[in-house]
């Protein structure tokens, strides 16, 4: 079993005892900040400002997603969209945060769809493991909770939202509770709390390495029961508006019919997720599928501003190998129960609960200055000292805590509790979004939005276990808002196009070199293969647009 590491693998185990009690090197804020600075792909220049838009000339985006910022719409301006549905709210994004909503919505009166490009529930939602959190645990409290994402976050959390977060934890376990989410427990029947890197008592809840699937599923049966209408792959193509700046619906694209599908609501509540799958500079990613950033061009070309676009979360521990397992996550409650983070020469070379930014940084330092281990696949990454878990917690721990992980690695004779793992940072987090107030109103009439696809409530660095308490407290917040403001029932105009492409046209950018244009959103990552079908979307496509050596193998080719 991975003969090819034995001389490193020699070393890890010959180190094993001596670190064992050994306290890990911390870095100090000097040596954080020059980790960040050196190696932390936020932090290297791949990014620009782009030419049109709320944000144009100001913030700096990364450049695969600039480019569909600046894209065009698959449908052009004079498209006259015709309703073929009529709603009160219609919810784009089927995970986490569009499922709590349309949950919260039920029994209002109101009518509600809820389309996703793929199926209810397929999300970054099913892929969170580690956990959730709250303030529950002894000595522990929302103002705990708010100090410690504060600081996380590197102070540039919006306060607002990231209180009511905090606040609204413990009520949103109970929520969550009472619909059927069996979070793990402790003999004496208390919640279980593991620790996570940032937090200063365990406050993570979780349901073994399963959380978000655990979660997800209990809210796609409880949706299911609702009067939610749900359309399954219906892709949000473009959001309409009434011709004088408020949402008044979106145009969906019917997969398997094969035609668009105009939708006039009321109110628009956008929950379209994250964007990993724009696989930045070529990183492997822990998203699912979907997650192309639809949401954030929708917005965008209505009007939103951006924020914190800069700044992506690169999780320290994706798989690396095998090469079936690239970028797929490793939790981070595995290092938070002991699995150290080693070097191929056997040192354990920084607290592996360090923020996921500066360990990010920390282990493409290792790899850059070759103290990594090489793959047969020419990847590089470095230990994750799973078997510690066992010599600290006792035999057994490892698998009784984190059967995904045993499952997964053991379809390759891999098994995590006799050996380690390599591992390297993944594309996990998109840390910003659309600008929200604490209402999860946009910068747009109409226009709600929640979950990962907003930003400013994690600042520029999340902590473990947020993002899904933020599903559950904004999700539901969302909801609420729009049932205190929900508007009349508007036009439906593609305004906000004509309104974006004389912008464009003006823009300085655009004017030297109009080649760069091209449509947006993105719907689906390139290495899938899928596509939308109108005749107009695909003549308009760009293909191959990144092939780095990080990108994941084709699987199709033999
Ligand atoms: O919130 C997360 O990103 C999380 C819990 C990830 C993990 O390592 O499991």
């Amino acid at each position: 079993m991975m003969e090819w590491a034995k001389e490193s693998l020699e070393k890890l185990e010959a180190s094993r005892p001596a670190r064992l009690d050994q306290p890990a090197p911390q870095p100090d804020s000097a040596q954080a900040e020059a980790l960040l600075k050196q190696y932390h792909p936020d932090y290297l220049g791949h990014e620009r400002t782009v030419g049109v838009g709320p944000n144009a000339g100001k913030q700096k985006f990364p450049l695969e997603l600039a480019q569909l910022l600046e894209g065009d719409s698959p449908l052009e301006p004079d498209y006259l969209p015709k309703p073929k549905i009529e709603t009160d709210v219609l919810i784009l994004g089927g995970g986490g945060a569009g499922a709590t909503a349309a949950l919260t919505l039920e029994g209002s009166g109101l009518s509600v769809h809820l389309a996703t490009k793929l199926r209810l529930g397929d999300s970054n939602t099913v892929m969170a493991e580690g956990g959730i959190q709250s303030a529950l645990g002894d000595g522990d409290s929302p103002r705990r909770h708010f100090a410690d994402a504060l600081v996380g976050g590197h102070g540039e959390n919006d306060p607002d939202l990231l209180r009511i977060l905090c606040e609204q934890g413990p009520e949103s376990i109970r929520w969550l509770s009472q619909l059927g989410c069996l979070f793990d427990q402790n003999e004496d029947g208390r919640f279980s709390l593991r620790g996570g890197g940032g937090t200063s008592v365990p406050r993570v809840l979780a349901c073994r390495d399963y959380t978000g699937l655990e979660i997800m599923r209990v809210l796609k049966d409880a949706v299911r029961l609702t009067g939610t209408q749900i359309l399954e792959e219906h892709v949000a193509m473009e959001l309409v508006d009434d011709g004088k700046g408020r949402v008044t619906g979106a145009i969906l694209f019917d997969r398997n019919a094969g035609n668009p599908v105009c939708v006039s609501a009321r109110a628009v509540i956008l929950a379209t997720g994250g964007s990993g799958q724009l696989r930045l500079q070529g990183f492997p990613t822990s998203n699912h599928v979907g997650a192309t950033g639809d949401g954030l061009v929708l917005a965008y070309r209505q009007g939103c501003r951006l924020i914190h676009l800069d700044s992506y979360q690169y999780h320290p521990s994706g798989a690396c190998y095998p090469e079936a397992l690239v970028g797929q996550l490793v939790t981070e409650a595995i290092r938070s129960l002991g699995a150290q983070v080693v070097n191929a020469e056997g040192v354990h070379f920084i607290d592996e609960m360090a923020y996921r930014d500066v360990l990010a940084g920390a282990i493409i330092k290792e790899t850059a200055e070759g103290r990594g281990v090489k793959t047969p696949h020419g990847r590089t990454g470095i230990w994750l000292d799973t078997p510690m878990i066992d010599l600290k917690k006792g035999a057994g721990t490892l698998a009784r805590q984190f059967p995904g992980l045993i499952h997964r690695f053991a379809r390759y004779n891999i098994d995590p509790a006799r050996k380690p793992i390599l591992i390297y940072p993944t594309l996990h987090y998109q840390n910003g979004g659309i600008r929200v107030d604490s209402q999860c109103r946009t910068d747009v009439a109409g226009l709600w939005a929640c979950g990962e696809v907003t930003g400013g409530l994690h600042g520029k660095n999340r902590l473990m276990g947020n993002s899904l308490l933020d599903i559950t407290v904004f999700g539901r917040r969302s909801a609420e808002s729009v049932l205190r403001n929900i508007p009349e029932r508007g036009a439906l105009t593609l305004t906000h196009l004509k309104r974006f492409q004389v912008e464009r046209e003006k823009a300085e950018r655009v004017k030297k070199d109009g080649s760069h244009i091209t449509v947006s959103p993105k719907f689906f990552p390139d290495a899938s293969g899928m596509k939308l079908k109108p005749v107009a979307v695909e003549q308009k496509q760009e293909t191959g647009s990144s092939s780095s050596n990080f990108e994941p193998r084709n699987p199709f080719n033999f």
